[in-house]
């Protein structure tokens, strides 16, 4: 008898513990809700398209801290290269023109991963956004908006550092695209990152100063962008 009911306590101690992990993993992951899908829906965004948006941001009690719908002036940003805040990175994506979508975003995802891009978002507290895609724009990122995709510290300069994680994001992203690229091939690119960002830096980096400037990507050496 006393055994059962220590086991039956030890389960109750199980279970409040799961409660307190699951609350908390609640709490931290972005929670996105469709509040409208249009019935026709043949364009998705994607990573990298320029989107065109809505959006209501209150906290939980309800206060609006900033709207475009009320400044009668919707946002425009290219998703997935880091300039929008991550809740909208992560929450935006493969959504249809006119739906909309309700984004209750944790603080820690309340935050814009570049630096010198900022939120107007109060921290510390989650967040709901209504949002309302207006607009998808398809047109590929200039030289400029790559360079600046590619530059994780806004230094101006890429790292080899920089340029792995780029080459990594941009093959994982074609893995994802049933793209013309097969999936062996990506994947034995995948694990010659370190020796294709050395090549890449032999032959870019003309002042072998141990970064890529802009001048040395795209005016100097007057090579496509898209040979890696
Ligand atoms: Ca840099
Ligand atoms: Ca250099």
């Amino acid at each position: 008898m006393s055994s059962a009911f220590y086991s039956s306590s030890r389960v109750f101690v199980v279970l409040q513990l799961t409660r307190i992990i699951f609350v908390d993993a609640i709490v931290l992951k972005l929670q996105v809700e469709t509040l409208h899908k249009p019935v026709n829906c043949t364009e998705k965004s994607v990573h990298r398209n320029i989107l065109t948006v809505h959006y209501t941001g209150t906290t939980l009690d309800g206060k609006v801290f900033d709207s475009s719908r009320k400044k009668n002036r919707p946002v425009t940003f290219r998703i997935g290269v880091g300039e929008a805040m991550m809740g909208w990175e992560e929450g935006l994506i493969n959504m249809c023109v006119g739906e909309k979508r309700m984004l209750i975003v944790p603080p820690n995802l309340a935050f814009v991963a570049k630096p010198g891009y900022k939120t107007v978002a109060p921290s510390d507290s989650v967040l709901q956004y209504e949002m309302e895609l207006l607009k998808i724009d398809k047109s590929p990122p200039s030289n400029a908006e790559v360079f600046k995709e590619i530059d994780l510290n806004s230094d101006r300069k890429i790292s080899r550092d920089e340029m792995s994680i780029h080459v990594k994001k941009l093959l994982r992203w074609y893995q994802n695209q049933d793209s013309v690229l097969d999936y062996e091939k990506i994947r034995a690119k995948l694990d010659k990152v370190d020796e294709n960002v050395e090549k890449i830096f032999n032959r870019k980096d003309i002042d072998k100063n141990g970064y890529i400037s802009y001048a040395e990507l795209y005016g100097l050496v007057p090579k496509k962008y898209d040979e890696f």
